[in-house]
């Protein structure tokens, strides 16, 4: 199989491991909590940027360029300096996004059930609980980042991380996660984080959260 070699001009090294998933639903279909136009661009602009400066990382390190985008994060501490910190970012960025475009879905007053709902009232002690801390995680991350729902040793927990940095730089894969990035909420909310982070709860999906959370038990 050695087809690959064959065709591939090595001067050119273009081999381009990660694509931009597709969103999956339309740019208006969790309006009016998140508009279209933030999805358009968050998708198509930003989450791209990742996937193209991930790809342009890892040109020359054909080493690299079969790993799994968690296998890759997973061993981010031992990648050589001049492109850990593109990896951190981009694949960071690329991960977190794939994860967020598939957690979202306009929920009409949803919320977690099963087995999720118990771990919630477990280690919050409510629901209500639970989105209070997760939202005022999401307003004291300084700057431009992310708050995610993980399991540590079956007990939930609250993460909030800076830039796209993610769990599974520590192979912990996160049940849920939310952009504080100004560019995820600037449109509508302008600069009222806290609102965008109260509306966020209207676009989860419980049904793909309760999935993630059973794949990590
Ligand atoms: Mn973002």
């Amino acid at each position: 199989m050695e087809t690959k070699t064959a065709t591939t001009n090595k001067n050119q090294s273009a081999t381009y491991p990660f694509e931009l998933p597709p969103l999956g639903y339309a740019f208006d279909a969790l309006a009016p909590f998140i508009d279209a136009e933030t999805m358009e661009l968050h998708h198509d602009k930003h989450h791209q940027a990742y996937v193209d400066k991930l790809n342009d990382a890892l040109k020359d390190q054909e080493d690299l360029q079969n790993l799994t985008i968690e296998e890759l994060l997973a061993k981010v501490d031992s990648l050589p300096d001049a492109i850990k910190s593109a990896i951190c970012n981009n694949g960071g960025g690329h991960a977190n996004h794939s994860m967020f475009w598939t957690i979202m879905k306009k929920n009409e007053n949803g919320k977690p059930s099963g087995a999720l709902a118990e771990a919630i009232d477990r280690d919050f002690g409510s629901f209500e609980d639970f989105k209070t801390k997760f939202n005022d995680a999401g307003v004291k991350q300084f700057g431009s980042g992310w708050v995610f729902l993980i399991a540590n040793n079956g007990k939930l927990e609250i993460k909030s991380m800076p830039n796209q940095d993610t769990p599974l730089m520590q192979k912990v894969t996160p049940i849920l996660g939310n952009d504080v990035w100004e560019h995820a909420y600037y449109v509508t909310y302008r600069n009222r984080r806290p609102e965008y982070l109260k509306a966020w709860w209207n676009v989860v999906d419980w049904d793909k959260v309760s999935e993630r959370f059973e794949a990590v038990q």
